[in-house]
């Protein structure tokens, strides 16, 4: 059966987080993106979010290259082929290299559409398990020490499963080793969003005096080589997030021994499609894999909650609740996260309504494509 797609609607959307965000390679507090919007002329609706950054500091996608590449390139593909299942989105939009998260907001959007056309949730189309999922949050670089720990013991407390701190040079082993001695009880992992290099070894190896639950992305964005000389140095787990952009980067890494977690964000894979074939390898192989944040609003959001159902999700992921990112969020109800577990909605498609006045409030343009 096809999906009949009549229009797709690119809503340009400008939130602001309530708190500034910081990593290693910048902060982040305005978040413009855009929503996808997937529409079948039978009155139901597909939405989407793309999750490029307005700079090309995490990836080389950016809010720009999002909109240029699904208006120029993904919406005429989707107008010259059809589509039966949400699997073939991938596969249609294969002639366009890499520009994975534009891809994703679009493939994520059809998905959504497939799912409240067959009246069931995202989450039972991905074929999920889970009624429930762990959660953990990921808390930024801090000024100082103590501001970090005032973060942790509030995130602890709230019930969060793990706690991620973000980690750079000069803000790392003696700032984790302080967290662990007041937190030894707590599943602690750090992020250097690629901060580090292999002369960085015996710095790095101090981490496993730490008890960490896994460190990620330690070396280059684009490196599997070093990070398998890392990883053969090291106890700790190392976990791969900006390395990975596919099933054949999942699959040269695991061979080459580069990592043995994987954090999976949708959008840098190109799609939930993508997703779950990462999903499945890894199960089979033995490498546990957890769902990645980048900052999304509620329709990401809701996308996260939706795959991390899948049986190989094992590990809490970032996707926290609504209000730690923002005042208002744009889907009713808000993501709400209790003692460190989201309830998986059961209503069709993402399982949350979206929020129109909220939407409406943050949008600065709408532009309609007939398909
Ligand atoms: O590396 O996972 C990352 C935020 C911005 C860019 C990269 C990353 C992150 C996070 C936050 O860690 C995840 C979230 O809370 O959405
Ligand atoms: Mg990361």
């Amino acid at each position: 059966m096809t999906i009949p797609i009549k229009q797709i609607k690119l809503r340009k959307v400008e939130m602001k987080l309530l708190d500034p965000f910081t990593t290693s390679f910048g902060t982040f507090q305005e978040r413009d993106f855009f929503i996808v919007e997937a529409i079948d002329g039978e009155g139901n609706i597909g939405y989407g979010e793309s999750v490029a950054f307005h700079s090309p500091w995490y990836a080389e996608e950016t809010v720009k290259t999002n909109e240029h590449v699904i208006e120029d390139f993904l919406i005429p593909l989707l107008r010259d082929n059809t589509i039966n299942h949400p699997d073939d989105v991938y596969e249609i939009f294969k002639p366009i290299r890499r520009h994975n998260m534009a891809k994703a907001a679009v493939e994520g959007a059809i998905w959504d559409l497939y799912a409240k056309r067959k009246n069931i949730s995202l989450a039972e189309a991905l074929g999920g398990e889970r009624k429930q999922i762990d959660v953990g949050i990921s808390l930024g670089i801090e000024p100082t020490v103590e501001a970090l720990l005032a973060n942790v013991k509030k995130y602890v407390e709230k019930g969060y499963k793990r706690i991620k701190i973000k980690i750079k040079p000069g803000f790392d082993v003696d700032v984790l080793r302080e967290v662990r001695k007041h937190f030894p009880d707590t599943q602690i992992m750090a992020d250097a969003n690629s901060a580090y290099t292999l002369d960085d070894i015996e710095h790095l190896q101090q981490l496993d005096d730490l008890n960490l639950t896994m460190v990620e992305q330690p070396l280059a964005h684009d490196d599997i080589v070093d990070h398998a000389d890392l990883q053969a140095a090291m106890k700790t787990p190392i976990c791969l997030d900006e390395s990975i952009h596919s099933l054949e980067d999942t699959k040269k890494a695991i061979k080459l021994g580069s990592c043995k977690i994987i954090n999976i964000k949708i959008g840098r894979v190109g799609g939930l499609s993508e997703s779950k074939r990462i999903h499945d390898y890894c199960k089979e192989h033995g490498i546990d894999v957890w769902c990645g944040g980048m900052l999304e609003a509620g329709v990401g959001r809701a996308h996260n909650i939706a795959i991390t159902t899948l049986s190989n999700f094992t590990l809490p992921g970032d996707t926290a609740e609504s209000s730690r990112y923002w005042e208002k969020d744009i889907i009713d109800p808000a993501v709400e996260v209790e003692n460190g577990v989201i309830t998986v909605p059961d209503k069709p498609g993402i399982g949350y309504d979206i929020d129109h006045e909220a939407l409406e409030k943050f949008t600065v343009n709408v532009k309609t494509f007939d398909l």
